[in-house]
């Protein structure tokens, strides 16, 4: 097989196919390559099932696309129950040479642990970037859990939302709302998106501080692209974010050791029977790994 500095080399020259290759690797091996300069910065895009962020996300790419960035698309898990299923890169309809030549989309695997973002998503993001990729986008499926780790890995984070008055007061009680840096209320081409709008807005003004765009957008007919992109480029990423990515790092770090441990199985039995409590089996687990290095 050919080595993973190797492809990084013909990747950074522009080679495609070096590209998928590479990402191949890294999602099949869990070996990165060391990453020296990093030119662009990783926007997450989240938010509640059918709520318009594959279509948004596409439009978002034509407008980068316009304005001469390179846009690498990831899809963490491009399969919902709302869409069937539906690939993003169909949403992305990539009409001219120009678009195709400037935009990379793909899908990656999500993680073993429910709810996990793969730990393999960061040396992705990493190459990506490496190999001049300026706007790297991430799309998740928003279920709880993973907004939180969605959050920490990006560099701003962008909540989807539709006109569903039950799907935002969802995201205000999960707390979903507090970590986006701009919330975008998509469909509004739709009754009912301008006053959900107006109620995040209200919701947000509680907090004297808070001064986050909320954007009224159109993915469907492209109205307000122009706008959520400026205020995107323009946004202040939130202070928290540096502890709390290298907290979910480690957390997701540890979570990939612990599943792929291979006496996993076994000790899983053993709490079953009742054999080992969950202390003991940590203390297996946690020497098993100091004895055998990573
Ligand atoms: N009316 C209207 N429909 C839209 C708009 N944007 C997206 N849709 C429709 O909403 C549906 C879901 O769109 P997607 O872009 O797949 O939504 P998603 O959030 O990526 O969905 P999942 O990835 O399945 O969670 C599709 O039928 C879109 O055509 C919009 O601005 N207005
Ligand atoms: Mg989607």
């Amino acid at each position: 097989m050919t080595d993973i500095s190797d492809l990084l080399e013909s990747a950074k020259l522009g080679d495609r196919r070096s590209l998928s290759m590479l990402i191949s690797a890294i999602s099949e091996s869990g070996d990165s390559p060391s990453i020296n300069s990093a030119t662009g910065w990783i926007l997450g895009v989240t938010g509640p099932p059918g709520s318009g962020k594959s279509t948004l996300i596409g439009q978002m790419v034509r407008k980068w696309a316009s304005l001469g960035e390179r846009i690498a698309v990831l899809a963490l898990d491009p399969t919902s129950p709302l869409s069937g299923g539906s690939l993003l890169a169909d949403r992305i309809r990539m009409e001219g040479d120009d678009l195709r030549e400037n935009v990379f989309v793909r899908s990656i695997p999500s993680g073993k642990t429910p709810g996990a973002i793969s730990p393999i998503l960061w040396p992705i993001c990493g190459v990506l970037s490496e190999c001049g990729w300026t706007r790297i986008i991430v799309e998740t499926v928003g279920t709880g859990q993973s907004e939180f780790r969605i959050a920490a890995l990006v560099d701003r984070l962008l909540l989807v939302d539709g006109p569903d008055r039950g799907d935002i007061i969802q995201a205000e009680k999960a707390g979903i709302l507090e970590l986006a840096d701009v919330i975008a209320v998509n469909k509004s081409d739709l009754p009912g998106a301008s006053s959900a709008a107006q109620h995040i807005r209200s919701s947000l003004s509680l907090a004297s501080d808070d001064n986050r765009d909320v954007v009224l957008v159109s993915a469907k007919e492209g109205h307000g692209i122009h706008e959520l992109v400026e205020i995107i480029e323009n946004c202040e990423p939130q202070k928290t974010r540096g502890k709390m990515m290298m907290m979910e790092r480690l957390i997701s770090e540890w979570d990939s050791i612990l599943v792929s441990h291979p006496e996993i199985d076994n000790i899983a039995s053993e709490l079953c029977d009742g054999s080992i409590t969950v202390r003991e089996a940590i203390e297996i687990l946690v020497s098993s790994i100091r004895e055998g290095g990573l």
